[in-house]
């Protein structure tokens, strides 16, 4: 069996119903315990509401896992030998018959080969601040740039380079729009005052985009920045000084590759008091919503 896709999600697929793929690492690595799950469980009923079918994918065992039980959700959120996977990492997780929490990157590999086309993920990785010194840029940018999937995100957030992402994206070929917005999501806030490449004010605006890169077998995904609801987003200064605080720690303690976005994430969160815990959440499930939306307008214009 190459990859175990749920029931549920396979009778979805085969009944062209609209289904919305969801990221594991945020689960192992990207918040703390219970809240992990009760997130992740939260995120799944705001697809369901909004007509959706939601597919977790993880790493089981060395089997890729397309649609979750809620036991299985639970055990990504407690075990403490799951390892974040890359697509560098996922040959090695595969032989090995490791259990693999999927980054941005994997979770995108796995949904295109499941046949999903949207995805609701917080945040993506990105170029890391400092990258003319660490070469640190996220492998999700490249899987953006390769596999046919939407990402609904957040936009990106501030523990990163936010303009040399943007640039990134542009030179690879990736197209990044704002819901409702004409500028980049900042993650915490609504507003990082960088421009992306069109705004879509519907669910069925972003739909069509799909459908043209589609209609013309253009290669690679679509990023849309859902800027976090005015009422929950984070005071612009103290968020920023809590990531400035991280950013020093990261360094004084000598973080490295894979390890250094969970670190800053777990700092942040510490530093505000949770605080920043509450706006992730919060941002989640507006993205989840909106995923369920988009999902639902593309398969009306497949029917
Ligand atoms: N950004 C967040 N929360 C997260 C991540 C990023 O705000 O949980 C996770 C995602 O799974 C993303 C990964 O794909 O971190 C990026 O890791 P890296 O920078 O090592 O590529
Ligand atoms: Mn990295």
């Amino acid at each position: 069996m190459l990859i175990k896709i749920s029931e549920e999600v396979k009778k979805a697929l085969a009944e062209h119903k609209p289904v919305v793929a969801l990221e594991s690492t945020i689960i192992s690595h990207g918040m703390p315990y219970p809240t992990n799950v009760e997130t992740a469980l939260k995120v799944e009923q705001t697809i369901r509401e909004n007509g959706a079918v939601p597919a977790t994918i993880g790493i089981i065992e060395g089997v890729p896992v397309v649609g979750m039980s809620e036991e299985e959700i639970n055990q990504f959120a407690s075990r403490k030998d799951i390892e974040k996977v890359s697509r560098r990492d996922l040959p090695l997780v595969i032989a090995n018959k490791k259990w693999g929490a999927t980054t941005v990157a994997v979770t995108m590999i796995i949904a295109a080969m499941a046949g999903i086309k949207i995805f609701v993920t917080g945040g993506i990785g990105g170029v890391h601040r400092g990258v003319n010194e660490t070469m640190d840029i996220s492998a999700d940018l490249i899987e953006l740039a390769t596999t046919p999937v939407m990402v609904i995100c957040a936009g990106v957030k501030a523990i990163l380079d936010l303009p040399r992402t943007l640039e990134y994206l542009e030179t690879m070929g990736v197209t990044v729009v704002g819901y409702q917005s004409d500028n980049l999501g900042d993650f915490y806030t609504r507003d990082s005052h960088l421009k992306v490449d069109g705004r879509v004010d519907t669910p069925e605006a972003a739909a069509k985009l799909i459908k043209a890169k589609e209609d013309y077998s253009l290669r690679g995904g679509i990023l849309v920045s859902n800027p976090i609801p005015e009422k929950e987003s984070l005071d612009e200064k103290m968020i920023n000084k809590a990531i400035e605080e991280a950013l020093k720690d990261a360094e004084k303690e000598h973080i490295k590759g894979k390890k250094v976005t969970p670190y800053l994430l777990s700092k942040v969160t510490e530093l505000t008091k949770g605080d920043s815990l509450k706006a992730n959440i919060a941002l989640i499930l507006n993205n989840a919503a909106l995923g369920a939306k988009i999902a639902k307008e593309y398969y009306l214009l497949h029917d």
